[in-house]
């Protein structure tokens, strides 16, 4: 997988999400995720229309921001549809199927991608896949381990992620995971976390835990790096965005070739 090119991974997808999203990557030489963990919706459309150009997904936590209403989230989607990038709502979805199935139905209005946890088993791909309204273009990222420092999740929870993701391969667009292991199927796309441009940067006060573009890219596998706090903390953006993005592609390419 690690050596396929993202174009020549599109006919190894079975799900409409990862196609559009392999897609964009390619067009836009970004394998760039800005994690926009912001509170003030004014900001966040701000940085999505400035960095929005360098991204390949602009990844939200809706519950933390203020005043989100259906304008900003129409305004949103109008940015996104301009920098030709994906929307993903971070919310980790990790209840019943049929609460799930519910809140996957809202969430579908206005993202592209969203994140969900495999902790409830099958029934919460199986609830989202058979809902009445079902948007087939809208993608799950399947989480198979999290980035921080004495999490709960075992090799065997992540081998048993993973077997899931392959039953639903219509619906998992990609996993969310740090390593490459158990990881086979060159058709999903791998997102990790916890990437920061500074070597010295290697975790923070709570548990998060940091490497570096190159170190995610060539040694982990990861198709796309997700960069939160080392681009929204900067007072330019933009800049420093475009910065990881040349470095994040370099290392991508580097892997390909
Ligand atoms: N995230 C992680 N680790 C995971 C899964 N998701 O950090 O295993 C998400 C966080 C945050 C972003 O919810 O939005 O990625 C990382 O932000 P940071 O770069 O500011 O640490």
């Amino acid at each position: 997988r690690g050596k396929l090119s993202f174009e020549n991974r599109i006919a190894l997808s079975k799900c409409p999400a990862a196609v559009k999203l392999f897609t964009i990557m390619a067009q836009k030489s970004t394998n760039l995720c800005l994690a926009a963990d912001v509170l003030d919706i004014k900001k966040i459309l701000q940085l999505a229309d400035e960095v929005g150009p360098l991204i390949c997904i602009f990844k939200i936590h809706a519950d933390i921001i203020e005043n989100y209403s259906d304008k900003e989230r129409d305004e949103l989607k109008n940015i996104a549809t301009r920098h030709n990038f994906m929307i993903m709502e971070d919310r980790k979805l990790a209840d019943i199927g049929n609460t799930v199935r519910m809140q996957f139905n809202q969430i579908s209005k206005w993202a592209n991608l969203i994140t969900v946890h495999s902790i409830p088993g099958f029934g919460v791909l199986e609830a989202i896949k058979n809902a009445e309204n079902f948007n087939p273009d809208v993608g799950v990222f399947l989480v198979a381990e999290l980035s921080s420092e004495n999490n709960l999740i075992t090799p065997d929870y992540t081998k048993k992620t993973m077997a899931l993701a392959e039953k639903y391969s219509t619906l998992v667009a990609g996993i969310v995971c740090q390593f490459p292991t158990a990881f086979t199927n060159p058709g999903f796309i791998q997102m990790t976390p916890g990437v920061n441009i500074e070597e010295s940067i290697v975790n923070d006060s709570l548990g998060q835990q940091y490497n570096t573009p190159a170190k995610v890219i060539v040694e982990r596998k990861a198709d796309i790096a997700v960069v939160g706090r080392g681009i929204v903390n900067s007072s330019n953006p933009a800049d420093i965005a475009e910065k990881y993005r040349q470095k994040l592609w370099a290392a991508y390419l580097s892997r390909v070739q």
